[in-house]
């Protein structure tokens, strides 16, 4: 059997390491016909400790993963294309395998990275086309006929959502698993893919594709079943929208139910309305946090960003959530198309009206193409049709600058802890890496409550 070596290339570790569901995917895709291993750099210590694990395991081809673009924060933006080059250099140095780029983030640039990361092929979108790749390279037939697949010639991506089986290889006794046992205790479960709405900044459709397509909910039970007693303290589900859905989501939580999940878990949810008992429901089955993408408290605004709601929604979900006792985050996307100081004036009152949660502000929105947004900064002359949006480019709303938000942000928050404006790497996340190393578990961003 050839052999494939994962390499999972992120080391972000704000607001907590993630762990690389990704390539648990593209392993059960691959592992029929090929033997694989898994290398995480979140905890391989140093470039000489990589290129030692190479050369030892040696491999045919080599798989990389690349989940992070940028840290995706205005105030502090950060690339991570040159950590990438320099990690490539280092396989290059240590292997002459063919070297594949994917992930969610590589899917969102799948010519650029290939471009300046100098790959042998790429796969955007779902990496259950990987072995596909690798037959046809194998039997040397067109791997240009794979939906998705990269090459030197290529220029654009034709995407198409992947329609066959998916098998997730997750390895309990894994290095990396442990790690984030030790750290955090969190692993990740995905129930669906795929997200129908068509929010006009983001990038999920695109990554994911528009259609839902639901996994089994006992097999999604079965396996929290397994992250249970792998040791993890708490699941994050990884859906674009957990209750896009609230018929298979419900479903996954009667399941969990019946396997005896008895560990907490969260994820993104959308602020619609939900029917009768529905956060109830899923509490019993061990939701503890929500994270409500709510973006803006402005009706004006919610049309602009395509949003499936308005803020009349968002009260209900949430008073539904917290009627339920679950812990609740809402996160809010500042300073898109039309925002000026009076719909963020009301977005700020709103958020006054939201009692017991956490509220994450960003301010300034991440251009990314295949979306709205680019087209709206396209014709408002912020960015042009040949620029490389790798570098991260934020849209500006002419009438507010991103100052000014902040400023306005931070003046109403008048000091409440739970208010957090920026991201991840904003004052009160750096003291999580403390917290994780004294042994506390799951997102923690729940004692922020006030
Ligand atoms: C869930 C999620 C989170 C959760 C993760 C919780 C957890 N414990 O898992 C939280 C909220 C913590 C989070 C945080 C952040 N996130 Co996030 N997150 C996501 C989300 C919605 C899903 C990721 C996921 O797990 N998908 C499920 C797995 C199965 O899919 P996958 O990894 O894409 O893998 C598939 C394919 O990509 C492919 N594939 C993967 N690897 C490989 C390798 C090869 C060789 C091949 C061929 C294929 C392949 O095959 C897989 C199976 O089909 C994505 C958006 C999206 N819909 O993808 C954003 C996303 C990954 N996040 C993003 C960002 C920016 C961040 C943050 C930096 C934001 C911030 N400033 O805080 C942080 C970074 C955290 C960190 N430490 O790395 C960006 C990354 C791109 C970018 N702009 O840089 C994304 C793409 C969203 C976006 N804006 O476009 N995130
Ligand atoms: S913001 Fe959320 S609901 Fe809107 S398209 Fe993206 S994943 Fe779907």
């Amino acid at each position: 059997m050839k052999k494939v070596l994962l390499i999972s290339a992120n080391r972000m570790k704000n607001p907590y390491p993630v762990y690389p569901l990704g390539l648990d995917y593209v392993a059960g895709a691959l592992n029929l016909h090929h033997e694989t291993k898994i290398l995480d750099m979140i905890d391989l210590a140093s470039p000489e400790a990589l290129g030692e694990q190479i050369r030892k395991y040696a491999p045919d081809y080599i798989g990389l993963s690349i989940r992070n673009i940028d840290n995706t924060d205005t105030i502090n933006s950060r690339g991570f294309l040159s950590d990438y080059q320099d990690l490539v250099a280092v396989i290059r140095q240590n292997s002459k395998a063919k070297l594949i780029l994917g992930g969610s983030g590589y899917t969102v640039f799948p010519v650029e990275f290939f471009r300046a990361l100098h790959a042998d092929y790429g796969v955007a979108g779902e990496g259950e086309r990987f072995p596909a790749l690798l037959s046809a390279l194998e039997n040397k037939t067109d791997v240009t006929a794979i939906p998705g697949v990269i090459t030197k010639e290529t220029s654009s991506v034709a995407y198409r959502a992947w329609d066959g089986d998916i098998h997730r290889a997750f390895d309990p006794d894994a290095a990396h698993t442990k790690y984030y046992l030790s750290y955090g205790g969190m692993l990740n479960l995905q129930t669906k893919r795929g997200c129908p709405f068509r929010c006009s900044y983001c990038t999920y459709p695109h990554i994911e594709g528009g259609k839902m397509r639901f996994f089994a909910p006992d097999e999604v039970a079965r396996q929290a079943r397994e992250l249970q007693e792998a040791g993890a303290k708490y699941i994050f589900m990884t859906d674009s929208a957990f209750n896009a859905s609230f018929e298979h989501s419900l479903q996954v939580a009667r399941a969990f139910t019946d396997a005896r999940i008895s560990i907490p878990w969260g994820g993104f949810f959308a602020p619609t309305v939900p029917p009768d008992d529905y956060y109830a429901k899923l509490a019993d089955a061990g939701l503890t946090h929500v994270e409500f993408g709510t973006e803006s408290m402005c009706d004006a605004m919610l049309t602009n960003l395509r949003k499936p709601f308005v803020a009349a929604e968002v009260f209900v979900a949430h008073q539904k959530a917290l009627a339920a006792g679950l812990y609740i985050a809402h996160y809010f996307l500042l300073g898109g198309p039309g925002e000026n100081p009076d719909t963020l004036q009301a977005t700020l009152r709103g958020v006054d009206r939201l009692e017991k949660a956490v509220f994450f502000f960003f301010c300034g929105i991440r251009i990314y193409p295949h979306t709205a947004l680019y087209e709206t900064a396209l014709h408002e002359g912020q960015i042009n049709a040949s620029q490389n949006l790798l570098e991260p480019v934020f849209y500006r709303s002419p009438h507010l600058s991103d100052i000014e938000i902040i400023k306005s942000v931070e003046a109403h928050a008048a000091g409440r802890i739970n208010w957090l404006v920026g991201a991840a790497e904003s004052k009160a996340t750096r003291i999580l890496p403390r917290l994780y190393e004294r042994g506390h578990t799951g997102p923690l961003w729940e004692h922020l409550i006030s």
